[in-house]
């Protein structure tokens, strides 16, 4: 089995149902064994800021799925969800991040991991602490460390 994060983000159309449906979703699947979710937090949207605040979390699955099945799940569930995304960084309906696959690097056109901008985010750090704090991220640290180094002022827990 297989030990995969997921970024999930939402400001559009009803965040939290977003969040939860989505969670249902990958709970639902037959290659998912294991799921376990953060808090929810609202955020303040990092880029534009002429768009609704952000709700995120992250989940922790364990999985027979090989990173590029996983991906396309991940891509699919954010489909049936009719996702909106404008441009770049703006507003979106659903946004799945594959995180983190294992311990694994992965640079590939379509999929990097761990993300490339994890590390700089609050909104993902934050929740992956609630159920990972003692992983050891890519830099070294833990994400509880890591944690202690960001601007997390702008979350609030849901
Ligand atoms: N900002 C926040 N707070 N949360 C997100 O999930 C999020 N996702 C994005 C961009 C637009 C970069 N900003 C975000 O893709």
């Amino acid at each position: 089995m297989n030990e995969a994060f997921i970024g999930l983000g939402s400001n559009l159309e009803t965040p939290l149902a977003q969040l939860k449906q989505a969670l249902i979703q990958l709970e639902q699947h037959s290659d998912i064994s294991e799921l376990a979710v953060s808090s929810f937090y609202g955020s303040k949207p990092v880029g534009p800021q002429d768009q609704p605040d952000f709700i995120n979390a992250v989940a922790k699955i364990k999985t027979s799925l090989a990173p590029i099945p996983l991906l396309d799940l991940l891509q699919s569930i954010e489909q049936n969800q009719r996702r909106v995304r404008e441009r770049h960084w703006g507003p979106r309906t659903l946004d799945l991040d594959l995180l983190r696959y294992n311990n694994e690097k992965i640079d590939m056109e379509r999929l990097i991991v761990p993300h490339r901008f994890m590390l700089e985010r609050g909104f993902v750090i934050k929740p992956m602490a609630d159920l990972a704090p003692d992983l050891i991220l890519e830099n070294g640290s833990t994400v509880m460390q890591h944690l202690s180094t960001l601007d997390t002022s702008d979350l609030v827990l849901l």
